[in-house]
């Protein structure tokens, strides 16, 4: 049994040795495919030099993937990971990037007379274009060849696929949960007896429709109800805190060295598929798995070694931007009267016993009071990224991305820290470190996206507000993800009720209103935030 990161250290010897030896296997590949086809059209003249070529290629792979983010969305550390494990287990990995359109990915498919497709996506928007893929692998002919199409990705799920995705596509189609899984799946459905495993999934996947179906539904509340049982905040007799400025203050350049103290680095480990707590103290990560210790604290000081490396050198450049804004509650809305711009909250309409149906509007004051805003971004990770992995330096790329992709959650937190020093609500140096990871401070800063906003599209708006692309060069693509992959953005709230929590079976009624408010049609709303709704 091997770590993660002993798999991609493994694989970046054997991609450079396969490299090297690469001009001299092609020479020997392609004399084997010649003889193979004159063997193949002497015993069937049927067949033509190319459809006996495709046979004889064939022949000579364990299978073709075709990999992808998909349109819209940038990052790509899971989808690279799982390249590195399925190239390890002799699979023929053709891997076309992020932000790949349908057509591409499809023509590729063909192109390279791949055996598998597989999709990748971090964000909600991407469901809808793995749906998109679906449908359009189905028009090509693709599910009656029975070319397996594999889902996979932080926003992705067993349930979302068997419900929403498969029924598109007559092929087989399987959610992949991690790298670990990746090469099982696909060995079993390129087996003899891969029959077996597709029934398997088709079975899992008719009994997801029936629990969703049939299942017992959460009971919901209509919207006005949710709306009567609102947080209830005396805001007569609390006067909110008024930030040391208004406006935006842009960092062009954070200093990389303080950023470094605000890493959070058990998620970091997560990635590496080691789970367990990090303990900054000890440098140890907490896990029943005592191997996995050791591998952690090896990567610990490979990381730290790349860090030191990233901040002397200036190899990423960290920018970004945070304001604050007068504001006041309009209903669910939070609307900013000097901008004359509106945000937009959900509320939860699950039917509650003795808490209420929150939504972040409620801790904002409908008289007067702030509300804060904020994009960082890590420039210059995704490019090296790619330089490395062209060198096939793959552990280094993976290393590279998940430093980036931690610098920029250290950048979140830095600058909320100074947002909340300004705001009057923490002295500097109330908290230490550890006390800051670990949240015990007043305020939150919700990101559009995550469970107590579900809605990506709040970002476009909270762009125009601090003009974050200007200022940062962090841009939004058609999705609404990040560009650099690495960046990060929310809204600021001071109260010190407010806290996180989620959204999930949203009505029709709340739909429309939303809808009407956004000035977007029920369409484009239940599209965003499909997984979201209960109906
Ligand atoms: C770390 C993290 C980040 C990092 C980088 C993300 C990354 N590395 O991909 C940073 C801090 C930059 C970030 C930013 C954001 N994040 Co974030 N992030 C996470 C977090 C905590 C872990 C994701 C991760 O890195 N996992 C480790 C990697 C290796 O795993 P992975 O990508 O899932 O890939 C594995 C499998 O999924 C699978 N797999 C992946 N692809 C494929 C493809 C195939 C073919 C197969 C077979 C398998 C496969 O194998 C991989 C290896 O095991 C998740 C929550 C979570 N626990 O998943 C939220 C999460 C993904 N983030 C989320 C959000 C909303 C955001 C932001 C939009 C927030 C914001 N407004 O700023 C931004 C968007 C960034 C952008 N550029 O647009 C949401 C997405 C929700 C949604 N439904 O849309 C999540 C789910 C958090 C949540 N609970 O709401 N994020």
């Amino acid at each position: 049994k091997m770590f993660l990161p002993q798999v991609v250290k493994s694989a970046r010897v054997m991609k450079k040795s396969v490299a090297w030896l690469e001009p001299l296997m092609e020479a020997e590949r392609e004399e084997k495919i010649v003889t193979q086809t004159s063997f193949l059209r002497s015993k069937n003249s049927a067949l033509s030099e190319s459809e006996a070529r495709a046979i004889a290629t064939k022949s000579f792979s364990n299978g073709k993937v075709i990999m992808a983010t998909v349109k819209g969305d940038v990052h790509d550390i899971g989808k690279n990971i799982v390249g590195v494990v399925l190239v390890c287990n002799g699979f023929d990995v053709v891997d076309m990037g992020v932000m790949v359109s349908c057509d591409k990915i499809l023509d590729a498919v063909e192109e390279h007379n791949a055996d598998i497709i597989g999709l990748s996506g971090l964000i909600t928007p991407s469901l809808d274009e793995m749906i998109t893929v679906a449908k359009e692998a189905e028009k090509r002919g693709f599910g009656k060849r029975n070319i397996p199409i594999l889902i996979g990705g932080a926003t992705t799920s067993a349930a979302h696929t068997a419900i929403k995705i498969a029924g598109h596509y007559t092929g087989p189609l399987v959610h992949v949960l991690d790298a670990s899984r990746s090469v099982p799946v696909t060995t079993a459905l390129l087996s003899e007896d891969r029959q077996k495993f597709i029934d398997t999934n088709e079975e899992n996947h008719h009994r997801a429709r029936e629990k969703f179906n049939g299942g017992k539904k959460k009971v919901a509340l209509s919207i006005e109800q949710a709306r009567a049982n609102k947080v209830t905040i005396d805001w007569e007799h609390y006067n909110p805190p008024i930030p040391e400025f208004t406006g935006t203050r842009t960092i062009k350049s954070q200093s990389l060295r303080e950023l470094a103290n605000y890493i959070d680095w058990t998620p970091f480990f997560h990635t590496w598929e080691l789970r367990g707590v990090w303990n900054p103290e000890t440098e140890t990560l907490k896990t029943r798995n005592k191997e996995g210790g050791k591998v952690a604290k090896e990567l610990y000081s490979e990381a730290k070694e790349l860090l030191e490396k990233i901040i002397i050198e200036k190899r990423f450049i960290a920018s970004g931007v945070y304001g604050f804004f007068p504001a006041k509650a309009d209903g669910d809305d939070i609307y900013l009267p000097d901008q004359k711009v509106t945000l937009h909250t959900l509320r939860q309409q699950n039917k509650k016993s003795g808490k209420p149906n929150y939504a972040l509007s409620d801790y904002v004051s409908p008289e007067c009071d702030h509300l804060g805003g904020f994009v960082v971004g890590i420039h210059g990770a995704d490019e090296w990224a790619a330089e490395l992995r062209e060198q096939n330096d793959i552990d280094e790329a993976l290393m590279v991305q998940a430093l980036a992709d931690r610098f920029a959650e250290a950048f979140a937190e830095l600058l909320h820290h100074r947002a909340r020093i300004a705001w009057g609500i923490e002295r500097p140096g109330q908290f230490s470190q550890s006390e800051l990871i670990h949240e015990k401070y007043q305020g939150i800063r919700p990101a559009p996206g995550y469970p107590s906003q579900p809605d990506h599209t709040e970002k476009r708006i909270l762009f125009n507000l601090l003009q974050a692309k200007e200022k940062t060069a962090v841009e939004l693509t058609e999705s609404c993800a990040m560009h650099p992959g690495s960046a990060v953005c929310g809204l600021y709230f001071s109260h010190p009720d407010s806290h996180y929590f989620m959204i999930d079976n949203l009505q029709e009624d709340q739909i429309k209103d939303y809808s009407a408010r956004k000035e977007l049609s029920i369409e484009e709303v239940e599209k965003w935030l499909g997984p979201w709704l209960g109906y």
